[in-house]
Order: C-alpha cells, then sequence, then structure tokens
C-alpha cells in the first residue's frame, strides 16, 4: 500500500517557524511515493492548515480530548481540530500515556470521538524497555490493540517502542518485522480486511540513514517521525525513501 510518513512536532517551534517548516515541506512534497501528514501543536495546527491547504501534505493535530464539548479546561475537541483544517489526530502517544496517565481506556475513547468528528486517528502502541526485555513487548502490544482502538476502528496504526523515542536507538529490524507482524494478524483478526488495509507505521528514532531500510519491511507502510521531522530536507529524505 502506498505508505505514509508522519511528522508529530510534539512541542516545538515558534508560530512563524512552524509556518516557515509547513512551506518547506509543502515545496519538496511533490512527485513523493508516500502520502505526507505533519502535526503541528494544537496552537500551530490552523496557520499550518492554511500553508499545506490545497497541497499534497495533510495536517493533523497530537492529541484532542474525548469529548464533543464542555467544561474541560485546556482541552481541545475533535470537532474543533476539523474546524481548524486537521483531517488526522495522533492519540495514545506514549508521551501522552507517560505524561499524562492516558490509558487504554482513555485513548479508545479518544479514537471513537476522532473517528465520530470525520479525523482519521493514528492510534500509537510500543512498549516500555523493561517490557522488551522481560519478552513482554507483543503481548503489550497486543492489549494496548484490544483496548485501545474500538471496534470501528478505521485508522492508522503506529508502532512506537517507548525506549527508542528520541534516542537514536531502534530495534533491529528482526524485531521490527516480528512485531509487525504481530499488529497486522492482530487486527486482521479482529476486522478482516479492513485490518489488511490499515496502515502500520514504525516510529522512534527514525532517521533519513536507518528509513529505507525500515520501510523496506513487511508490514512497514510509513513512519511516524519525530525529531527529524523538524528539519524539512531530513523529513522529505525519509519520505524520499519510502
Ligand atoms: C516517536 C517519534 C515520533 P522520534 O515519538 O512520534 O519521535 O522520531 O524523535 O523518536
Amino acid at each position: 500500500m502506498r505508505p505514509l510518513i508522519a511528522g508529530n512536532w510534539k512541542m516545538h517551534g515558534t508560530l512563524r517557524e512552524a509556518v516557515v517548516l509547513a512551506e518547506a515541506v509543502r515545496a519538496g512534497a511533490g512527485g513523493l511515493g508516500a502520502d505526507l501528514l505533519v502535526c503541528p501543536p494544537f496552537l500551530h495546527v490552523p496557520p499550518v492548515a492554511a500553508a499545506m491547504a490545497g497541497g499534497p501534505v495533510a495536517v493533523g493535530a497530537q492529541d484532542c480530548h474525548a469529548a464533543t464539548k464542555g467544561a474541560h479546561t485546556g482541552d481541545t475537541s475533535a470537532p474543533m481540530l476539523c474546524d481548524a483544517g486537521a483531517t488526522h489526530v495522533i492519540l495514545g502517544h506514549s508521551e501522552r500515556r507517560a505524561d499524562h496517565g492516558e490509558t487504554d481506556a482513555v485513548v479508545r475513547a479518544k479514537v471513537q470521538a476522532a473517528l465520530a468528528a470525520g479525523l482519521i486517528p493514528v492510534a500509537c502502541v510500543g512498549e516500555t524497555e523493561a517490557q522488551r526485555l522481560a519478552g513482554e513487548a507483543e503481548a503489550v502490544v497486543r492489549q494496548q490493540l484490544a483496548e485501545s482502538l474500538p471496534d470501528d476502528f478505521g485508522g492508522v496504526v503506529a508502532y512506537e517502542p517507548v525506549w527508542a523515542i528520541g534516542t537514536g536507538r531502534t530495534p533491529t529490524e528482526e524485531d521490527i518485522a516480528a512485531i509487525h507482524a504481530t499488529i497486522r494478524a492482530t487486527l486482521v483478526a479482529r476486522f478482516g480486511p479492513a485490518g489488511q488495509a490499515t496502515r502500520i507505521l514504525y516510529g522512534g528514532s527514525m532517521k533519513p540513514g536507518n528509513a529505507k531500510a525500515i520501510l523496506a519491511l513487511p508490514n512497514v507502510d510509513g513512519g511516524l517521525v519525530g525529531g527529524a521531522s523538524l528539519v524539512a530536507a531530513d523529513f522529505l529524505a525519509i519520505a524520499a525513501a519510502a
């Protein structure tokens, strides 16, 4: 399937820097063999969506609330993100799970809210280093998928081993392929043909230097790129490797 290369800008940059980065990504996005998505911080979604309007690069957010509206100080709803020009939303990233105590049940409710609003959720799963060392990686990921995805899931799954995020370390290609095969089998068992068609992204220290090998692995249908997505040339190089 056509790969998706998604940039998770996390909490970086000024408004001006976000627009400059968006314009540089857009300028280099033509003719690639991958779909592109950039996910700026909430405040930067509207200007980045404006910069990407009518072009090939989609815009997403990094979180949303499970409710459509209400007394939730500091939160942002899925319909608000649509209104601001987003088409996608990253949910259940390990930094949200760790920093904000997001459980699988919370992630599932947010995924449902995103789907109800017409957003494409990018649902994240991944084991900690302790879980991998204990041989629990596949079981943890299977459980996260079971509990974080609703029965009507239609979206993207991102596998991000927590210990590989921003560390420069990545699993071996064998380990990535093994987990992605587990994720594919889990999705197919639950969702049938839709599970076969679901994109499974790899995330965690993906760089121009390792992207080609990782993206060539079976059941790796793209990447969720953090640090390297903040430099347009690096992000585009990863997309070119897809
Ligand atoms: C994992 C990834 C992007 P990085 O969080 O979601 O970040 O590429 O910096 O490891």
